[in-house]
């Protein structure tokens, strides 16, 4: 049976149209589609019809294959969000989560509500544009939005609303807002009443898995295909990620490695000790009553502006020619802390890196391959530097590492992981979160029983390869020297 599995990334979405035979998934990508933002002024935004054009545009194509998907899921990145008016049309253009109108935001919001009730209440990490300080700065700049709108829709549930015409969240995006209450499971009333933001204007919460709908009329007539089934997957990208991560046994650590770098573990319950808050982990939900105990790492994102700026100076460069020209670099040069704030917008990321090293007294990397090995050890290090901190969390030692998504493809990347951690890393499926969104899709179809024998199929018919530890005494020293420098990292503390 196939079924449909639409994934969008911060750079790029695809539509992908998986085949379960008997025990093998078979997945084709019929379609692939950039994800622009647009710079309008100072503001960030994405292109949301593009972005819903491009879905249409997969559907047509699933209709040139042998047999119709069974069932539709759209994944997307977290946090992000549209507003409605009361007649269900889109009042704003979703603002991008790297949008600067959220700077100093959660400052603000911590002098109304501590920032350990807010913890106590979601479980959710501290990240500047989550959604509740992207709506507590429209509520600033643009408050006849928030009077205006009749609903809350984040990215996925606002796409499957414009193919069905049913509004309703899913449960594991909803927790990035980090105004849902995992204990109550529910919306914080509580929270978005001391915030003066309207409660009304939030749906009622799906787990993945749900019916969410079939297409609309005006969908089916427009593209000529049937009223295909829509369900509410786990539409948080990294959540589905998490749900295809090939595991054999229940406890694993993972990473999911795309333009974020998302690291933790599975855990039954949320874990909202004060430790937990201090080291800004966070709980996100998770497929069958799980929870992601994780924490955002900066990731690729560096490395892809790195090349954008390259870029606007005239000089392309292949991924691969990045790497080939870092490999050929001497090791241990210089680290930075990916997740100092001063990397999280768009932007000059060489001149950011320099400045970074003239400010801990390490000699600024100059040329592209120094640049890129700079980039790529410091995040192999600090995946040590969390891994360790999840398995002191969560009360758990990790035989070794699975990572997951599309950054696996660079190889010294996790080749460098296993060394810094010292323990294998088990690298695939890279299509991790569209196989997990197949997957939830399937067992809601009855294809497959559960998550675990999900895994187990996903293990079997995906490559994953293995990067056993290599110069451990080296990265060890060097991950000495990476604490020194790095120290004093505003996000962990
Ligand atoms: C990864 C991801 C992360 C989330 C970030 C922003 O694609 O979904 O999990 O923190 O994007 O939404």
């Amino acid at each position: 049976m196939s079924v449909l599995a639409f994934d969008l990334g911060a750079s790029s979405g695809r539509a992908m149209l998986g085949r379960l035979n008997s025990r093998t998934i078979e997945m084709k990508e019929i379609h692939r589609f950039p994800n622009d933002p647009v710079r309008v002024g100072d503001r960030f935004q994405w292109d949301i019809l593009r972005l819903y054009h491009e879905i249409k545009q997969g559907l047509l194509r699933a209709k040139g294959e042998q047999e119709l998907p069974a069932s539709i899921g759209v994944d997307s990145w977290a946090v992000d969000f549209g507003l409605l008016d009361a007649r269900g049309e889109l009042l704003m253009n979703p603002y991008h989560y790297r949008d600067p109108a959220t700077e100093g935001v959660m400052e603000r919001v911590f002098r109304e509500i501590p920032p350990a009730e807010i913890f106590s209440r979601t479980g959710i990490q501290f990240l500047p544009f989550n959604s509740i300080y992207q709506l507590v700065s429209i509520q600033q700049l643009r408050p006849f939005l928030l009077q205006e709108a009749g609903s809350f829709l984040m990215i996925p549930d606002l796409l499957r609303y414009f193919l069905t015409g049913e509004m309703v969240s899913e449960f594991t995006n909803a927790t990035t807002t980090q105004l849902y209450n995992p204990v109550a499971r529910g919306w914080d009333d509580e929270l978005l009443r001391k915030l003066h933001l309207p409660s009304n204007i939030f749906q009622s919460v799906l787990q993945p898995g749900t019916m969410a709908g079939k297409l609309r009329e005006s969908v089916t007539g427009e593209l000529g295909l049937p009223s295909i089934p829509v369900y509410a997957v786990a539409e948080h990208d990294t959540a589905s990620a998490v749900a295809a991560v090939p595991a054999l046994e229940r406890s694993f650590a993972y990473l999911s490695c795309g333009t974020w770098s998302l690291m933790g573990t599975e855990v039954e319950r949320p874990v909202l000790t004060e430790r937990a808050r201090e080291l800004n982990f966070t709980n996100e939900g998770g497929v069958y009553g799980t929870f992601r105990l994780l924490k955002n790492i900066m990731g690729l994102w560096i490395l892809q502006e790195a090349k954008r700026s390259w870029e606007l100076e005239g000089v392309l460069y292949s991924y691969s020619e990045l790497v080939m020209m870092a490999e050929a670099e001497p090791a241990f040069a210089c680290f930075i802390d990916p997740d100092d704030p001063v990397f999280l917008p768009a932007g000059d990321m060489p001149k950011r890196i320099r400045e970074y090293a003239a400010r801990t007294n390490q000699k600024p990397p100059q040329t592209p391959g120094a640049i890129v090995r700079c980039i790529m050890e410091s995040l192999a290090l600090r995946y040590r530097q969390v891994l360790e901190l999840t398995e002191a969390l969560s009360g758990q030692a990790f035989k070794g590492l699975h990572m997951v998504g599309g950054g696996i493809h660079n190889e010294s990347l996790c080749q460098w992981t296993a060394n810094a951690i010292g323990k294998p890393v088990w690298a695939g499926p890279a299509e991790g979160s569209a196989a997990g969104n197949m997957a939830v899709q399937w067992i809601s179809l009855g294809e497959l029983s559960d998550i675990w024998e999900a895994r187990a199929v996903i293990r079997d018919s995906f490559e994953v390869r293995v990067y056993e530890p290599a110069d451990v005494p080296l990265w060890e020293e060097a991950y000495g020297l990476f604490k020194q420098r790095t120290g004093g990292n505003t996000i962990q503390q």
